[in-house]
């Protein structure tokens, strides 16, 4: 049984009020109302992260994730922060490879390869973020690139550092658009980059790996999408702002 998981990417979004209201809230909805095995994971923006984490420290199933890292190890880095930093305050997770820090900070699938290297270095999970644009989507193998996200960002791993890393596929047509790829559309990619996966490491790992879909999931559309056979669950940007709609999300996996 593969890991089922539901991500709230914060984004830059929240004052610190704010953040810690929506963490307590989600907190007691999910101890009241959220059943079976499933891993919560909040990405709030990094400066509140040491303050969430004593929030969720007696609620097991909630668990940390920075939204980047560095892929420097120390040094005279100016506003970067290090996987090793991330770890001495005890965060598990970090999306690495988001459309929005592709696109806004130019970061290639070379540099991603680095920033996963040095993640699982320091023990924290690589969220590996992958996905196609519109126009990727229309005109070209819209597959194939996704894969090849994968093969370049990835496939340098070995088997036992792969399994610590989970997928996240977000569409970028589909981004903070309203525009939910179907689960028919989901369910297609996921399915090739599991056999993309199986390709290169065999079937067992691929039958192991969470991947997460992204891309304006709300409770609505959660539970078709989290039905598909290969979706473990998802990765949520405006919906886990609300603390109704994101624990509705979450019993939806
Ligand atoms: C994709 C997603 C979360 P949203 O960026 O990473 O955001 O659900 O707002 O499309």
């Amino acid at each position: 049984m593969r890991k089922k998981i539901v991500a709230g990417n914060w984004k830059m979004n929240k004052v610190l009020d704010e953040a810690v209201a929506l963490t307590s809230e989600l907190i007691t909805m999910a101890q009241d109302e959220v059943q079976g095995d499933v891993r919560i994971i909040l990405c709030p923006p990094a400066i509140y992260l040491t303050v969430i984490k004593k929030y969720i420290e007696n609620s097991p199933n909630f668990s940390l994730a920075a939204q980047n890292c560095s892929d420097k190890v120390s040094g005279a880095f100016t506003g970067e922060i290090s996987a090793q930093m991330l770890k001495s305050i005890g965060v598990e997770y970090v999306l690495i490879g988001h459309s929005e820090r592709r696109q806004y900070f130019h970061e290639s699938n070379e540099l991603l390869a680095e920033k996963v290297n040095t993640a699982l270095e320091n023990g924290v999970s690589p969220i590996f973020c992958c996905g196609e644009s519109l126009k990727q989507r229309q005109n070209e193998d819209y597959i194939g690139f996704v894969k090849n996200q994968i093969t370049e960002s990835l496939f340098h791993l070995s088997a036992e550092q792969l399994l610590s890393v989970v997928i996240a596929y977000e569409p970028i047509w589909a981004i903070g658009t309203g525009l939910t790829a179907s689960a028919l559309q989901a369910q297609e990619m996921h399915s090739a980059l599991r056999q993309h996966i199986a390709s290169k490491y065999g079937e067992e790992v691929a039958q192991e790996i969470s991947i997460l879909y992204g891309g304006s999931v709300t409770a609505a559309s959660a539970p078709e999408l989290f039905a598909s056979p290969d979706i473990d669950g998802g990765l949520v940007g405006g919906a886990s702002l609300k603390s109704r709609e994101f624990t509705n999300i979450i019993k939806a996996r």
